[in-house]
């Protein structure tokens, strides 16, 4: 078990359909019994018949079942192939002040070690989002409130003219995330945004509420959302 926040009162017992073997399952999976060859859990050697939880324990937000990926930030979507948009946005609810940030769609999948989010936009990323003054305020963020060691995980994107696209406007307040800085977490290209966020690093959740993407004019007077997507639940 993680250690013990009070959102894990939220996770209920394991039930819900029969999949098989699910390398999405291993980091729910505690109990080992029956596992006949997973890798992942320790103390496991194998895994014929787990179940994955398809409650929904915040029903404001469907419940997205995660697929399974290996994910390559490049910001060439390829690797995406056969996994569904988990958010769709649509076009033109953005400011018509900026360009860059008019959302599409949000995309989540799990690879062995990272949790993989693609940001598509109407329009291409803007790189004069700087996350600074007039000029070049504005950055992309995706909040991903969840069960682990840093419940208010909030990813902040933005370009800096030393490094490229970067992570490290996180805004994660008192949880501040030690190490989740960089552009080794990001890359994007036209208007494809691919993020991978290891789970060590992360925290290792197991459960994620009320997940959204937003767009915002960060950092002038009036700073507001500039676009907002719908909100989604997964589990890990
Ligand atoms: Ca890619
Ligand atoms: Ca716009
Ligand atoms: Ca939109």
């Amino acid at each position: 078990m993680k250690p013990g926040i009070a959102l894990l009162a939220f996770l209920p017992t394991m039930s819900g359909c029969l999949l098989g073997w699910d390398p999405l399952h291993e980091l729910l999976d505690t109990d080992d019994t029956g596992d006949t060859g997973d890798t992942g859990d320790t103390g496991d050697t194998g895994d014929t018949g787990d179940t994955q939880d398809t409650s929904n324990p915040w029903p404001e937000c469907p419940l997205v079942i995660l697929q399974s990926a290996t994910i390559t930030l490049d910001g060439a979507t390829g690797d995406w192939d056969g996994i569904s948009p988990a958010i769709e946005d649509p076009q033109g609810d953005d400011s018509s002040s900026y360009t860059g940030d008019d959302i599409r769609a949000l995309y989540v999948a799990a690879g062995p070690t990272d949790l993989f989010l693609r940001l598509d936009l109407w329009e291409d990323v803007n790189p004069s989002f700087q996350n600074d003054v007039p000029g070049t305020e504005g950055r992309y963020r995706i909040v991903l409130p969840n069960d682990g060691t840093y419940p208010h995980l909030d990813t902040g994107l933005a370009y800096d003219p030393g490094q490229g696209w970067s992570l490290g406007y996180n805004g994660s307040g008192p949880s501040d995330i030690p190490g989740l800085s960089g552009p080794q977490y990001v890359e994007a290209a036209g208007s494809v945004i691919e993020i991978g966020l290891p789970y060590s690093v992360i925290g290792n959740p197991t459960l994620m509420m009320q997940v959204e993407a937003v767009v915002e004019n960060c950092c002038i007077v009036d700073w507001i959302e500039l676009d907002n997507t719908s909100c989604i639940n997964f589990r890990l």
